[in-house]
């Protein structure tokens, strides 16, 4: 019998009202609503080229920023945890990602007075790293750690000051390297893995998306850019500024799973 892992990245189109988005540490800047949309459309078109099978879920034109659905689960091989947002007005984006995930995933639910947002929440191998910022509590971490245990993941609470998200500070840019801002994030709680720090111009440009062996990563950081390919990483570029001016990166906008198929399953 053979089978064959696929990556399944689950995305869902920009909400028309994303101009009303929540923000923390920026200004708010006008959206060319079309623009994000022309972009997000980039953006999903080279996961696509990527190898991933996209599951675009339509638009939540009432919750502003429910295209960055990152933040709604984080996603497991043995399961999915439903999250509660820390931002109120982004709860009711996790009912329809539940849905998505359910044909995927058994799943489990972040309970109140729990809080995480998935974009606090680095996975690398069987360490799971949970940013305790302004959107995760430490509440919600335990309750992750209780969900993963069984399977052998190890969960650390990790502070972050300056930033939204842990993965606004750092993310995984190859199986054994991190992309890092030190200013945001202790680098010592890396220390097994190699670091490729962010150029000290460009503080927003940790956030990186590992697809494979390849890294989508914005345009808008090429300092930044080059270090990662000196560092012999695989990069696509990609135009998310529009996006940005919401706070969002490009580990938001999509929910990357595995997906085992058997012989010719079909899809
Ligand atoms: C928010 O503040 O919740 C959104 N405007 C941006 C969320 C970005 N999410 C992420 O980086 N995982």
């Amino acid at each position: 019998m053979l089978v064959t892992t696929r990556l399944v990245a689950i995305t869902r189109a920009v909400s028309p009202r994303i101009g009303q988005c929540e923000l923390t540490h920026l200004e708010r800047q006008a959206i060319d609503v079309e623009r994000a949309q022309a972009q997000h459309g980039q953006y999903e078109a080279y996961l696509a080229g990527l190898g991933c099978e996209l599951h675009r879920l339509p638009a939540e034109p009432d919750l502003p920023d429910s295209v960055f659905v990152e933040d709604a689960a984080v996603v497991l091989d043995e399961l999915a945890i439903i999250t509660r947002p820390g931002a109120a007005s982004r709860r009711l984006e996790t009912e329809s990602i539940a849905q998505a995930l359910r044909p995927f995933r058994r799943l489990a639910f972040i309970q109140p007075p729990g809080t995480l947002d998935g974009g606090d929440v680095l996975c690398i191998g069987h360490a799971i790293y949970i940013g305790l910022s302004g959107r995760s509590n430490q509440v919600g971490i335990e309750q992750v750690r209780l969900l993963v245990d069984p399977f052998g993941y190890r969960v650390e609470g990790v502070p972050v000051t300056g930033c939204l998200h842990l993965k606004s500070a750092v993310t995984q840019v190859a199986e054994d390297a991190v992309l890092i801002n030190r200013d945001w994030v202790d680098g010592r709680i890396f220390r097994e893995l190699k670091l490729v720090d962010v150029d000290p111009s460009e503080p927003m440009g940790a956030n990186a998306l590992l697809v494979g062996s390849t890294v989508v990563y914005p345009v808008a950081y090429p300092r930044t850019r080059r270090r990662l390919k000196e560092a012999g990483v695989a990069v696509q570029a990609v135009d998310v500024s529009e996006l940005a001016k919401a706070e969002g990166g490009v580990t938001c906008c999509s929910l990357i799973l595995r997906r085992t198929v058997t012989d010719g399953q079909a899809g």
